[in-house]
Parts: structure tokens; sequence; C-alpha cells
């Protein structure tokens, strides 16, 4: 029997690890995007991700990472190998799904027009995201991966955000500013997982400038 029905869209950085995880680990969970009529029925807020099971609902990233990655059968480390790792990888998923895209949304789409644009707004997000890096950067100089020494979901999500900002708002000169990020970021997108998503991502020479959209 079908495991569910996942709602992606799958440029974002809080849908694209999915497809990799199902994809990777056989789940029996159909893939689909916010075009399919069942989407709007289902979830009134039409946010992505969603998950439809047999009989229930799931919204929130953090949760659907939590029930899919309950039906892989092997012991697969994605939470590391503790109670107190586990809590550290929901800790970075949250992280990470708050803060890091959250700052991001603010610090791109006055750039590109789906939100009002304003210079200083544009550089105090720029800003603020500067410092939700760096609470990355204090971790990755303690130990090699989020979550200790090996790789864990936490990781493989955030990548998902980096790989975001380097899409648009940061470039390969950022990278030389954030040597550990860069190191962090070669390493874990190549992960089993991501690597067919993510394994050959090439970073933006020149990042979008802070101003008005083009067309305004
Ligand atoms: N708190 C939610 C946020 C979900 C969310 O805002 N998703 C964005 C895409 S990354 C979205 O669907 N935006 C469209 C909208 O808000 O209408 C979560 O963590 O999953």
């Amino acid at each position: 029997m079908s495991q569910g029905t996942i709602y992606l869209v799958l440029a974002s950085p809080r849908s694209s690890l999915f497809k990799d995880l199902i994809e990777y680990y056989g789940l029996d969970i159909k893939i689909s995007d916010t075009s399919d009529p069942e989407f709007a029925k289902t979830f009134p807020l039409k946010r992505t991700p969603s998950f439809k099971g047999p009989d229930f609902i799931l919204h929130e990233a953090l949760a659907i990472f939590v029930y899919i990655t309950s039906l892989i059968p092997q012991n697969h480390g994605l939470y590391g190998s503790s109670n107190l790792d586990y809590a550290q990888t929901i800790k970075w998923l949250s992280f990470t799904g708050s803060e890091i895209i959250s700052g991001l949304v603010q610090a791109l789409y006055p750039l590109i027009g789906n939100l009002p644009y304003s210079k200083d707004g544009v550089d105090q997000a720029l800003k603020d995201l500067e410092s939700y890096i760096a609470v990355y950067e204090t971790q990755l100089k303690q130990t090699k991966y989020l979550v200790g020494d090996k790789i864990t979901l936490a990781d493989l999500f955030a990548v998902q955000s980096i790989r975001w900002g380097l899409q648009y708002i940061w470039d390969v000169n950022w990278l030389k500013q954030h040597p550990l990020i860069d190191a962090w970021f070669k390493d874990v997108t190549q992960h089993p997982i991501i690597v067919k998503s993510l394994g050959d991502f090439k970073p933006l020479q020149k990042a979008l400038p802070n101003a008005p959209p083009k067309g305004n």
C-alpha cells in the first residue's frame, strides 16, 4: 500500500531533500506538486512541503522529516547515534528551516520582485544572514559536521539552503570569505543521498546586486 503523497516545490530548500530521501531509500511515496488539485483541497494554506498519509495529514518540514525517516527500515544514522544527537539534529533542522530559510527569503525576494524592495531592508537581511551563518561556522570549528563527526539530516538539509543562497545572493567570492562553509558544503554535497542532485552544483560567479528588480 502506498505510504502517502508528498507535495513539493522542488526548487525550494524546504522541499528538495525530500525527493532525494524518498528516491534513495525507495520509499513508496508519491511525489506531487502544487498544481495537483488535491493539494489546495487538503492544505488550504498551500504551503510546501505537505504530506498526505493513508489517514492523516502533516505540514511543517520538520514533522514530515521525522515521519518519513521513521519509514526507513535500516538504522540509517540520519539523527546520529544518541538521544542528544537526535535533539541536536532537530535543533539544526529547525534553525535551518526558520532562521536561515526565512533570512534568505528576506534578502532574495525583494531582489526578484516577490516582496517590496528597499536597499536598507536587503542590507539588513544580508547582515542577519551572516549572523546565522556564523552559528553554523562556530559549530563547524568544533565538529566536522553539525552533529559530531558523521553527516546527519542536519547537514543534508542545511546544504539545501546554502545551495539556494548560492543560486542568487551569494557567490564564489562569498564562499572564499567562508572557507569552513565552502569545505563543508563541498563535502556534504557528495553524500550518496544527495550527490545525484547536488554533486555537480556550481555556485554563481557573481551574486545578484542589491538593486531593485529588473522591470521596476
Ligand atoms: N513552517 C513551514 C513553512 C512552509 C513554507 O512557508 N513553505 C514555503 C515554500 S519554502 C511556501 O509554501 N510558500 C508559499 C506560500 O506561503 O504561499 C515549514 O516549516 O514547513
